[in-house]
């Protein structure tokens, strides 16, 4: 039975997912939800993501959701190609940047760009405002780790880069929204500002199969 993923686009958890298969180079059947047309609250659908979210995962009779949990089933059930390190130094590398992504990327970021998607940048300018420090502060971290090497926790790709790749996208796509042009964000021009990650983010583009991942939304 195929690797079934459920996932919405533009939803940068969904995207990791999508770019995990496609670097393992896994066959998967793709369910493409409508938040508008509340696809993610159907009975069906919350039988398998009780929280109503993507990504989603089915692969036979497995069912698992969240992003990171994903991509870290994925590598123990299909190891070619491994994303999480060889050697422990590696695994523990690779773990460090996911969950600083996780503890101190994702929130701000959120603070960024939804109220930017959503029309919401005038009301919840102070929350924009204040996530911003924090996120130029992050993308200065990731930026200091591409100083000496083309990934961001090893000398290969690795779902370091594949976990915090969407949200640096999500970012720029926020960025060059009009309504963000309100905030003195300084995330742009983003290759004077970030050259390395700017570089790094041309490289994770040559990843085979990843026009396939694209969020299709934002052609
Ligand atoms: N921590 C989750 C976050 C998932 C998440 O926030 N997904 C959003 C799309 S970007 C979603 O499904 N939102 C719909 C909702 O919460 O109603 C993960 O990593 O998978």
């Amino acid at each position: 039975m195929a690797i079934e993923v459920f996932w919405i686009s533009g939803s940068p958890f969904a995207w990791r997912v999508l770019l995990t298969l496609e670097a393992k180079r896994l066959p998967y059947e793709s369910h493409r939800l409508e938040f508008s047309k509340r696809d993610l609250h159907t009975p069906e659908y919350l039988a398998i993501n009780p929280r109503g979210q993507v990504p989603t995962l089915r692969d036979g009779g497995y069912v698992v959701y969240e992003s990171i949990a994903i991509m870290a089933y994925l590598e123990r059930r299909y190891p070619e190609t491994p994303l999480f390190g060889i050697s422990a130094e590696e695994t523990g590398a690779i773990w460090r940047v996911i969950c600083e992504a996780a503890s101190y990327l994702e929130q701000p970021m959120e603070s960024f760009i939804l109220p930017i998607y959503g029309d919401a940048a005038t009301e919840k300018a102070d929350q924009v405002r204040a996530a911003l420090p924090t996120i130029r502060d992050e993308l200065t971290r990731l930026e200091a780790a591409l100083r000496d090497r083309d990934w961001l926790a090893t000398q290969a790709i690795s779902a370091a880069d594949i976990a915090v790749f969407p949200l640096v996208k999500s970012l720029l796509r926020a960025a060059g929204k009009p309504a963000a042009s309100a905030f003195e964000h300084g995330l742009t021009p983003f290759s004077t500002k970030y050259p390395a990650l700017a570089a790094w983010l041309v490289r994770v583009e040559a990843l085979p199969g990843y026009e396939r991942t694209y969020p299709p939304h934002w052609r």
